[in-house]
């Protein structure tokens, strides 16, 4: 491997939409943050870039949704995205954003230099455009019926029902979803990038050079790669982003997915004014952390736009990770099928390790992965509490309680305190070798066997046993002990910085060192360490059934919220129902009532007698249409006088979610006056 100087480590920049979540965490921003954490504990020099990704339809529809601007709802989420990565010690030398100006120059300078160099093919193309409201509609502005499914509300992007992607063009019966009206097709300009053009580069440098890259991200290259690129289209028909920087560019802006990863480049400029060293540099070892949707990008899009500007570093490698799941479903912002983390920062307060250690525990890396509550406490009081916390606890209370803090001197080592010391070494080095491979369940899992280490050396020597008639022995225990706790120090700080922080000031030690990992000497004899605390808390069931609840109840919620259908009512007794006497019966005239819109005069056969009813569908239905059906009545309804004329009784009807109004009627004709029940 190349002997890199530098590191310059890019986390994907979320949508400014919405909060984040444990997927988020879990596939990019903690492998990211443990990673560059492990290297400045080896001093090296690295850089942790991140932001949010603020431009995009999705903004632009939420920010519709809602009545507001896109400018407030980037604002909100920004903010809200920033604080909880920062509350997670997701360590940012930069979290910035694109809207800001340095972001919006780079950008079109970008494109400016791209155009200038001929980097670009132009294409005129027929798209949807909404005349109503002038403009041209993205593929989700458009909606229409599914050619798959047949669903009606399907995007032009996609079919949220039977999850077919598709082309706006797909659609049957497309509607614009700002106006509602029917697009016509217009032709329009816009600004391709040639990735065919750059295909036999892409061959050779992703699948030739880079077979060291994970096999799901290596994979995906390959079968998109298999199938031949074609051109893709870096301008959309939109007023919201970076506008096209050219004189035939009015009213277009850079495509999303264009700026976004230059994000990455106007955060480093923003962040320190030696940022070409960072990109430009052949010493320098570009790494993009993201999550296995974004790996085409990363992969293949934004290296053949840098490798179009030529000025620029390609990445060395881009160790994407698959998908978490939720409870055995996938995790969906939509349906509210999620673990919020601003949420979990105030359920569980204090506790951002202990989830930070069980997402990486169960880290996607290799295939999509299931986080559920009950693994979360099995994790927690297991793994942290019985194992990390217990045998810190006794390490550090047995010292007070022999040696009144101070670190013992040791005597003669036996061969069991030599290969305890030994393996302590040995797991570092594996801890190391896995950090270094990006793979961090493998890590932590060392990690953690260094404090099952400690917990068996100490179950197995029982000093607390010998106290009474070996003290020399003990001495030498406690300071193996020490030794093994000091080194945790050093080893869990990349996963769990809050506790290795709160472990070094139990033992007063001011920083962690990565090249002092396996020193069998860390604490030196006479050293006085602070008073014993709990590093973690054991998670009771019924905090994880709460947890659990409270998801299913949101999404339940969150169900009848978007359904269009109102929840049922309050349920009422057998003997209340029969209380109601329905019945069919026959419509012999219908008039509209004088002065009014909604109303009809309708005069009905009962069965049981001729009765007038005033009915509400006036609006639904023309009086002549409606003579001779047969409909559903309720006859035991205390009249009512409307608009004059005295009702007597009700025509039940059905109402559908747009509030259109249809008769409930006996599938076959039948006796007027035969009860309903
Ligand atoms: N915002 C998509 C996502 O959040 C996109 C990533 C941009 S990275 C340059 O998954
Ligand atoms: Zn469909």
């Amino acid at each position: 491997m190349t002997q890199f100087k530098r590191t310059l480590v890019t986390t994907a920049l979320p949508y400014a939409n919405g909060p984040v979540h444990i997927g988020h965490l879990a596939g990019v921003y903690i492998p990211a943050d443990i990673y560059v954490r492990y290297l400045r504990l080896k001093k090296k020099d690295v850089l942790l870039i991140g932001g949010s990704d603020e431009h995009g339809v999705p903004i632009t529809l939420k920010a519709r949704d809602e009545g507001v601007t896109p400018g407030d709802i980037v604002d909100k989420y920004h903010n809200l995205i920033k604080e909880s990565f920062e509350e997670f010690g997701i360590s940012f030398d930069i979290y910035s954003r694109t809207t800001t100006e340095t972001h919006h120059k780079t950008a079109s300078d970008f494109f400016k230099k791209l155009y200038y160099k001929g980097e670009f093919i132009e294409k005129e193309t027929e798209q949807y455009y909404d005349e109503k409201s002038d403009q041209f509609l993205a593929d989700r502005y458009i909606t229409g019926t599914c050619p798959h499914c047949n669903s009606e509300n399907a995007y032009g992007d996609q079919c949220e029902s039977c999850g077919t992607s598709l082309n706006a063009t797909d659609l049957i019966d497309p509607k614009s979803a700002i106006s509602g009206n029917i697009p016509i097709m217009k032709k329009t300009k816009h600004w391709y990038l040639p990735l065919d053009k750059h295909e036999p580069f892409l061959k050779q440098w992703i699948l030739k050079d880079h077979k060291e890259w994970k096999s799901n991200v290596y994979g995906q290259c390959k079968s998109w790669l298999d199938l031949g690129l074609q051109p893709r289209a870096v301008s959309r028909d939109l007023n919201w982003g970076v506008p096209v920087p050219l004189k035939d560019g009015e009213g277009k802006v850079l495509y999303v997915w264009f700026d976004a990863p230059i994000g990455y480049i106007s955060a480093t400029k923003e962040l320190t004014p030696d940022w070409e060293k960072y990109w430009k540099d052949k010493e320098t070892r570009l790494l993009h952390f993201i999550g296995k949707d974004n790996i085409v990008f990363h992969c293949i899009v934004f290296p053949s736009m840098l490798k179009a500007e030529g000025s620029f570093n390609l990445p060395d490698n881009v160790p994407a990770n698959e998908f978490l799941n939720l409870e055995g479903n996938k995790i969906s912002t939509s349906k509210n099928w999620a673990v919020w983390l601003h949420e979990y920062l105030r359920e569980f307060e204090g506790m951002q390790d202990v989830l930070r250690y069980v997402l990486t525990a169960n880290a996607p890396e290799t295939k999509d992965n299931d986080f559920t509550w009950k693994d979360f406490q099995a994790h927690n009081n297991n793994e942290l509490v019985a194992i990390y916390g217990n045998f810190v606890n006794r390490s550090v209370v047995l010292t007070h309680k022999y040696y009144k803090g101070e670190v013992p001197k040791a005597g003669e080592l036996k061969d069991f305190d030599r290969e305890t010391l030994t393996k302590m070494k040995e797991l570092t080095q594996k801890t190391e070798t896995a950090l270094d491979n990006f793979r961090f369940r493998e890590a932590v899992r060392e990690a953690i066997n260094l404090a099952r280490l400690g917990n068996k050396y100490l179950a197995d020597t029982e000093p607390w046993k010998l106290i009474k008639t070996d003290k020399e022995r003990v001495a030498t225990i406690m300071n193996v002990s020490l030794q093994i706790t000091a080194n945790l120090t050093i080893i869990t700080e990349p996963f769990m910085p809050f506790t290795a922080d709160r472990l070094r000031k139990m033992l007063n030690i001011p920083s962690a060192d990565w090249s002092e990992c396996g020193n069998p000497e860390l604490l030196k004899p006479g050293h006085i360490i602070g008073k014993a605390a709990f590093l973690f808390r054991k998670i009771e069931d019924d905090e994880i059934q709460k947890q659990y609840d409270k998801l299913i109840a949101s999404e339940k919620a969150n169900k009848i919220a978007n359904a269009d259908v109102k929840p049922s009512k309050d349920n009422i007794s057998f003997e209340e129902f029969t209380k109601m006497d329905i019945r069919t019966g026959t419509i012999l005239e219908a008039e509209k009532v004088p002065k009014t819109k909604k109303l009809l005069k309708i005069k009905v056969d009962t069965g049981i007698d001729e009765r007038t009813v005033v009915s509400g569908i006036a609006q639904f239905f023309e009086p002549q249409e409606i003579k001779g059906r047969q409909v559903a009545i309720m006859v035991n309804l205390a009249t009512r006088k409307i608009k004059g004329i005295e009702s007597q009784g009700m025509i039940l009807m059905a109402e559908d979610a747009d509030g259109k109004l249809v008769f409930v009627s006996p599938l076959n004709n039948v006796k007027n006056g035969s009860e309903i029940k």
